[in-house]
């Protein structure tokens, strides 16, 4: 058995090899991955630790939150208050900012996160996990606010998820390449079992929720006409669907094994441009996906390039797969240009 590597052990070689992770930041890094683990261990008891089920409230987005929910963002909160490395945070689960107090050091980085991403499929025990967003808090001449979040998803400094499935597992990125560390539940370490990771340009496998296929624009339902037809069509090879309903687990596969992933903007609601939250859902995970060798868009622009103007902004997604995911926005460029 090669001797394993630890998150912090990680976090100390690349910092000495690179000089790019700050203390401040991999000290933030390490305590978002002890919050994953108590968060772990609350998703874990189920039933047995009465966490399952409707907190009987609604978030900031209108969805009823689950109990989950709740506790997910209180660990992340009372996590990150004393560490002296963050000036504030934002959250899914709540209107506006946290201000870390100012009886605590207040930190030069910006935490942003979805506790509980995929809470549909809490009760059901289906997988489901944290992302998490990080940026440096630019100005410095005043308190923060939430204009200082205001900031496009290239300037991340680091982003990552933890996965709450059949291993729990933290996938981390501070800009140079992805790495992914497992739960070891006997020593409570987090330890390296995959870097350098690689997304093939190719895949066979998307993922999209097909019951929304009326309310699509037409270079999407084209995209995936193509797949559905198979390798009789142009695409000349048939095509495995797969969707988890938690985008934590569908870009997992995707980091894993390839795929494209897809929730676009559709027409139920023609003026929001789409369902997923750019700040804390599409950025951190379009970081992870280019950091691997995939690609990220909104089906024109690079989601990494999107200005953002309000906390809670919503964004159509279409990352995975190099190759596909410049296909479907080739699609969209063809369709604009006859519009
Ligand atoms: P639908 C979970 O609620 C989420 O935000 C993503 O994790 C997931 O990909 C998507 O929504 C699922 O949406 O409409 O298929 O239930």
């Amino acid at each position: 058995m090669p001797k394993r590597i630890s998150l912090t052990q990680y976090l100390v070689e690349q910092q000495r090899e690179h000089g790019h992770i700050p203390a401040q930041l991999r000290l933030l890094i390490e305590i978002v991955a002890r919050a994953c683990k108590r968060i772990a261990i609350a998703v874990n008891k189920g039933e047995l630790g009465e966490v399952l089920g409707s907190a009987d409230s609604e978030n900031v987005q209108g969805e009823v939150q689950k109990k989950l929910d709740i506790i997910s963002n209180e660990v992340l909160i009372e996590a990150n208050e004393w560490g002296g490395h963050l000036a504030a945070m934002a959250s899914e689960e709540m209107d506006t900012i946290h201000v870390v107090p100012n009886r605590y050091p207040q930190g030069e980085y910006l935490l942003m996160f979805d506790p509980l991403d995929g809470s549909s499929n809490i009760d059901v025990n289906v997988s489901i996990g944290t992302i998490f967003s990080v940026l440096r808090k630019v100005n410095n001449t005043r308190g923060v606010s939430e204009d200082d979040f205001m900031q496009p998803g290239k300037q991340q400094a680091a982003a990552g998820y933890c996965v709450y499935g059949p291993q729990t597992t933290l996938v981390l990125t501070v800009g140079q390449g992805v790495a992914m560390f497992t739960l070891d539940r006997e020593t409570g370490s987090w330890v390296l079992t995959q870097k350098d990771v690689s997304i093939p340009e190719d895949t066979k496998e998307f993922a999209i929720n097909m019951s929304n296929m009326r309310h699509w624009a037409p270079p999407v339902k084209r995209y995936i006409d193509e797949c559905l037809i198979g390798k009789e069509g142009p695409r000349g090879k048939d095509f495995n669907m797969r969707w988890v309903a938690s985008m934590v687990a569908d870009v997992h596969r995707i980091l894993t094994r390839g795929g494209i992933f897809m929730y676009p903007w559709d027409k139920r609601e023609p003026g929001k441009p789409g369902k997923l939250r750019l700040m804390y859902e599409a950025n951190p995970m379009a970081f992870l996906i280019e950091q691997a060798g995939g690609m990220a868009t909104n089906g024109t622009q690079r989601i990494m390039d999107i200005q953002p103007t309000k906390l809670h902004e919503r964004v159509s997604v279409i990352l995975g797969s190099r190759n596909e995911v410049r296909r479907v926005t080739e699609y969209h460029l063809d369709d604009a240009e006859k519009t």
